[in-house]
């Protein structure tokens, strides 16, 4: 997948990009992301790309020349791609948004700074996306955590695929809790049916933890789910034991 940042920023995106699970990914070629400096396309010697808000206000706003020719000549330099626009107006990204994104294979982030984009450019982005309900100083970490959260989802980037599909979110419902040795710590104990191995037991076991955490923590997530059969027998059996305590 090739993913294009359009940034004021793109030395700040360096180390993200260099180091661990994705450094591994752009290293074997599983993705390969290409900044832009969109200062370049500023207007006359000092590259203006902002000016002051018409109507007065605070802060300054993006010219639309610079970033309109800038996102032009990005989308032209390969295959077509989805433009991205991160701003706090924009729909909420969430796992299943992920998921969709990695089914491209080029996507294009523009990333926001001061109080926004002249309103004229907006129409130049196919969707506007937001990370969450908070406004941030602008879209790179925004961009930087789209670009974690989708790399993650194609094959090949996390060591073992299984971890992702089991992955808090990818099946709709939170991930249920883990442990590891000692199996008493600070006089905690981990949960008997975890070591015993029988497996049948420990996938239940689990999976009522899902639900539970699901549904009392993420009821709006919870809501949404479709619960298979043997999810509706666990969760009836978690609502009896609890009614019975
Ligand atoms: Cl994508 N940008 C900014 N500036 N603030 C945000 C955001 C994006 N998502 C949530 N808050």
């Amino acid at each position: 997948m090739r993913v294009d940042i359009i940034t004021l920023l793109p030395q700040i995106f360096e180390k993200v990009f260099d180091e661990s699970v994705l450094g591994s990914a752009v290293k074997n070629g599983l993705i390969d992301i290409v900044m832009h400096q969109f200062r370049d396309y500023g207007d006359g010697r000092h590259k203006t790309v902002d000016d002051t808000p018409f109507g007065g206000g605070p802060g300054m706003v993006f010219k639309p020349s610079p970033l309109v020719n800038c996102i032009r000549d990005v989308r032209k330099m390969s295959i077509p791609a989805p433009v991205i626009g991160l701003t706090p107006q924009g729909v909420s990204f969430n796992q299943d948004l992920v998921k969709e994104l990695a089914q491209f294979d080029r996507i294009i982030l523009v990333c926001g700074r001061y109080e926004g984009f002249d309103e004229r450019i907006i129409h130049e982005f196919d969707f506007q996306l937001s990370i969450g309900d908070y406004v941030l100083t602008g879209g790179e970490i925004a961009a930087m955590t789209v670009v974690d959260a989708v790399s993650r989802m194609i094959p090949g980037t996390v060591g073992c695929q299984d971890s992702v599909i089991q992955d808090s979110f990818y099946e709709g419902m939170l991930d249920h809790p883990q442990y590891t040795r000692p199996s008493i710590w600070e006089g905690l104990e981990v949960p008997e049916v975890l070591q015993n191995g029988n497996h049948a037991l420990i996938n239940k076991y689990r999976r009522s933890r899902s639900l539970l955490t699901t549904s009392v923590s993420r009821p709006d997530v919870f809501a949404t789910c479709d619960l298979s059969d043997s999810d509706k027998e666990i969760f009836q059996e978690l609502i009896d034991s609890s009614s019975s305590e």
